[in-house]
């Protein structure tokens, strides 16, 4: 997929897992897809994730929503979940197994890397991964070890170095602060909360 397809797709970003969501994931997830989502990232995390075969079964039924929905399937850092579940792609951090090593055994899936910091940028294959995820842009109590909020300034500074790379802003957005975040330069928002908690989530997706 190219650059530009690639951004489009990544415009509204849902990220979840079971743990994040207050009914059943696949109904959550139905219910976000229909509300228009453009992509969406498996990701069992923190408290109690699902592991082995539950993690599995759950990955099925939410990559036939993403199938039906024709949205952007994406496993957080299981390697060993991308093939079983035919996912578009893979995101991981940067303590996460490598990104050369993916590359590797991947040559054809979406690679997504997280990037915090001039530090992490500067030690990252960025030639070698597909988009980056740009973050934490606000302060978010979604993820316990979340790195120190970088605001909208740090997607202005990645987009000014890598003009042509997708770029999607991740921590603490929501419906009222999205607006800045494509502004400084990002292709799309990346959300956990912001659509899990919303009280009306069809108005929250098409504020984001
Ligand atoms: N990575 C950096 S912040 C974060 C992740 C997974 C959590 C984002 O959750 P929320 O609820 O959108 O702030
Ligand atoms: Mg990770």
């Amino acid at each position: 997929m190219n650059n530009i397809l690639l951004a489009k797709k990544l415009r509204k970003y849902f990220i979840m897992g079971s743990q994040n969501c207050y009914q059943d994931p696949v109904k959550t997830l139905r219910l976000a897809a229909e509300s228009g989502i453009t992509a969406f990232q498996f990701r069992e995390k923190g408290k109690a994730p699902l592991t082995g075969k539950d993690k599995l079964e759950l990955g099925k039924k939410l990559r036939e929503i993403c199938w039906e929905y024709n949205l952007l399937f994406i496993v957080n850092d299981d390697i060993d979940l991308v093939e079983p579940l035919e996912a578009d792609g893979i995101h991981v951090g940067q303590d996460d197994l490598s990104v050369h090593e993916i590359r590797r055994l991947m040559p054809d899936k979406i690679i997504g890397l997280s990037v915090s910091n001039t530090e992490e940028l500067k030690q990252s294959p960025i030639q070698l991964v597909d988009y980056l995820g740009v973050g934490p842009i606000f302060s978010t109590t979604t993820k316990a070890d979340a790195k120190k909020p970088v605001g909208v300034e740090w997607i202005t500074a990645i987009r000014k170095q890598y003009p042509t790379i997708p770029l999607v802003g991740i921590g603490g957005i929501n419906t009222k602060n999205a607006r800045t975040v494509m502004n400084a330069g990002a292709d799309g928002v990346a959300v956990i909360s912001a659509i899990t908690s919303a009280a009306d989530m069809k108005r929250a997706v098409s504020n984001l």
